[in-house]
C-alpha cells in the first residue's frame, strides 16, 4: 500500500490539507478538490440540521420507503437533497446515485466525476440520538463527455474508487477519507465552520478484539463458517459492540482494530449492505489502512456490480480477523 506521510500538523483545516496534496490528485486537479470541499460543505449543512433533532420536526419517518423497502426517515430525505444540491452545484461531478433514489441522476454536464452516496446510514438511529453517518464514493465517468450517462458509468468495481469516505455525525463530528494514497480523518470544529485534521494517516490494527454483528440474527446465518467464527469470537471472549450505524462501527473498530460482520441470512439472502452505498466505499478505506474487507469470498473491491442497489455479505476491518473467517 502507498501511504504518503503528512507532513501536516494536526490541526490544519481540509481546505489547507487538500491544496498542499493536489500535486498527488489523479487528474483534474482543481475540480477533485471542489468536489471535496462540495462534499464537506454538505456535511455541514447535514451536521446542522442533525442537531436540531428533537427541537423542530424532522424526526420521525417520511411515511415512505426507498428501492430497497427500508422507510424513509425525514431526516433521510433531507440530507439527500442537502447532497444532491452540493454536488450538482459545481460541475465537478456528472452523475449521482444515492441509497435514496432509484435510479441515477445524469447531471447533464461535462462533469469528469460520478458520486455514490448514502446520504444518512443508520437512519433508525436517529430518533434516539445515536451517531448515524454519510458514506460515499468518487469515480471517474467512463463514457465519453457530451453524451447521456450509461449505466456502465455507475456499475464501476469498487477497485475503481479514486476516492471514498464518511462523515460520522457522533460525539464529534468527523469526515474520514482516502484518495488512495492512506486515510486521513477531519474533525469538525463547530465554531470555526471548518473540518480540521485530528487523525493523520490512520492505520487499522493487523487484528483486534471487537466484533460486531447484530447477534438477533445468529440463528438464521446461512453461511457455516461466519457461524464458527462467530463462536470463536465468544470462545476468545471478544468484545461484542454493536451500534447498529454501519459508518460508527467501522470507525471505532478502524481505530481500535476489530471486525465487522453482516452476512446473508433468510432474511436477507444476499446480505442486507448496499454494495455501491455501503461496503464499497469502507472497504476502499479499510484497505487503504491496512485492513480489508470480503463477501467471504472474493474481496469486495473485485465485486462487479451488476445492479446499483445490490446488496452484499460484509466482512471488513483488521486483515487477520477477516482472514480468519475464511479458516475453517
Ligand atoms: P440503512 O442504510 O437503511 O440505514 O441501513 C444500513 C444499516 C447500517 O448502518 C447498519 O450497520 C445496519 O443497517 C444495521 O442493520 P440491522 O439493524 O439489521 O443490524
Ligand atoms: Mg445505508
Amino acid at each position: 500500500m502507498e501511504n504518503s506521510r503528512i507532513d501536516l500538523p494536526i490541526g490544519v483545516t481540509l481546505d489547507r490539507f487538500i491544496k498542499s496534496k493536489e500535486s498527488e490528485y489523479p487528474t483534474a486537479v482543481g475540480a477533485f478538490s471542489q468536489l471535496l470541499r462540495d462534499i464537506a460543505l454538505a456535511a455541514k449543512v447535514v451536521n446542522r440540521e442533525l442537531n436540531k433533532a428533537g427541537l423542530i420536526d424532522i424526526m420521525g419517518s417520511a411515511g415512505m420507503s426507498n428501492s430497497g423497502g427500508d422507510e424513509q426517515k425525514k431526516l433521510d430525505l433531507l440530507a439527500n437533497t442537502r447532497f444532491i444540491r452540493a454536488l450538482s452545484k459545481g460541475g465537478e461531478v456528472c452523475g449521482i446515485i444515492s441509497e435514496e433514489s432509484e435510479s441515477f441522476i445524469d447531471l447533464e454536464n461535462n462533469g469528469k466525476y460520478i458520486v455514490a452516496i448514502d446520504p444518512i446510514d443508520g437512519s433508525s438511529n436517529i430518533d434516539v440520538n445515536v451517531s448515524v453517518g454519510t458514506i460515499f464514493s468518487i469515480y471517474k465517468r467512463i463514457s465519453a463527455i457530451n453524451s447521456p450517462l450509461i449505466e456502465s458509468d455507475f456499475l464501476q468495481k469498487g477497485r475503481c474508487q479514486i476516492a471514498a469516505g464518511y462523515i460520522l455525525y457522533s460525539t464529534s463530528t468527523m469526515l474520514v477519507f482516502s484518495t488512495g494514497k492512506g486515510v486521513n480523518g477531519f474533525t469538525y470544529e463547530q465554531t470555526l465552520g471548518e473540518f480540521v485534521l485530528s487523525n493523520a494517516n490512520i492505520l487499522c490494527n493487523e487484528t483486534g478484539n471487537i466484533y460486531s454483528v447484530n447477534e438477533g440474527i445468529s440463528n438464521s446465518i446461512i453461511d457455516v463458517k461466519v457461524k464458527k467464527y462467530i463462536q470463536y469470537c465468544k470462545d476468545k471472549e471478544y468484545t461484542a459492540r454493536y451500534i447498529g450505524s454501519l459508518a460508527a462501527d467501522i470507525h471505532r473498530n478502524l481505530l481500535l482494530g476489530g471486525i465487522y460482520l453482516y452476512p446473508a441470512t433468510k432474511k436477507y439472502p444476499s446480505g442486507k449492505l448496499r454494495l455501491m452505498f455501503e461496503s464499497n466505499a469502507l472497504a476502499f478505506v479499510i484497505e487503504q489502512a491496512g485492513g480489508k474487507a470480503t463477501n467471504g469470498e472474493i474481496n469486495i473491491l473485485d465485486i462487479q456490480p451488476t445492479s446499483i442497489h445490490q446488496t452484499s455479505p460484509l466482512y471488513i476491518g483488521s486483515k487477520q480477523m477477516v482472514d480468519k473467517i475464511g479458516i475453517e
